[in-house]
């Protein structure tokens, strides 16, 4: 990572732990102890739904992060914080999805660091994110011109972060794009093709179809993927 990116890694996780605060109750917050390299205890408290911080403490000699050892649905950790510098904290993005029970995590840079984020019956867990996926009818005539290929997304929970591209068959034929959806929200994007993608396009003989499919992922939700032919 470039000084210039983590930079901007932590400004993020500054700017993104102030709104965290305002949000969540009173988990416990996961506190880094000054001297690397350990966690303040072992076991961190939280209600379900909640979103504790992450902390690195003014005098800490190290930078830490917040990663859990299980993987949710999207095969990326169940929660997560930001690397951080001693003097900033940043949410456990992730927690606010987590039933009961009791999860360990680690910190990614120093081997052996770890601790347990238990999470009590109490409260309700956030909807993790999940969303529909589907491409429309449109012509080939259309999309030609256009250089780009409608697809709907549909969200039925708050879903941040999501990224959608185009396949043809596994070749990557479209730049991803970025969106964010709240609950019950649907919104149709059009997805700009990459120059594989417009090659397809206009190999594409008259009166044939082009079978593509488009995908999806999520931070902390399911991914998603649906084929489709279109002429
Ligand atoms: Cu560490």
């Amino acid at each position: 990572m470039s000084g210039r990116l983590k930079l901007f890694t932590l400004l993020g996780a500054i700017a993104l732990s102030g709104i965290a605060a305002s949000n969540a109750a009173a988990a416990d917050n996961v506190e880094a102890s000054p001297v690397c390299c350990t966690f303040t205890t072992g076991a961190f408290f939280q209600d379900q739904g909640e979103i504790p911080d992450f902390i690195n403490p003014a005098d800490s000699d190290a930078p830490h992060n917040v990663t859990s050892e299980g993987s949710g649905p999207d095969k990326g950790p169940i929660f997560e914080s930001q690397t951080i510098f001693g003097g900033a904290s940043s949410p456990i993005n992730g927690a606010q999805y987590l039933g009961a029970g009791s999860y360990p995590f680690v910190c990614t840079i120093h081997t052996g660091m770890s601790g347990d984020l238990v999470v009590e019956d109490k409260g309700t867990p956030a909807a993790r994110p999940s969303l529909r996926l589907s491409i429309p009818s449109q012509s080939l005539k259309k999309i030609k011109k256009s250089g780009k290929v409608k697809v709907k997304v549909k969200a039925s929970s708050q879903s941040n972060g999501v990224r959608v591209g185009l396949l043809k068959g596994k070749k990557k034929v479209s730049k991803q794009s970025k969106l964010n959806l709240s609950a019950g929200k649907s919104k149709t994007v059009p997805i700009k093709l990459n120059g594989a993608g417009r090659k397809a396009v206009k190999k594409v003989k008259k009166g044939k179809k082009l079978k593509l499919s488009a995908s999806l992922t999520v931070p902390f939700g399911k991914p998603a993927k649906v084929n489709k032919s279109l002429r």
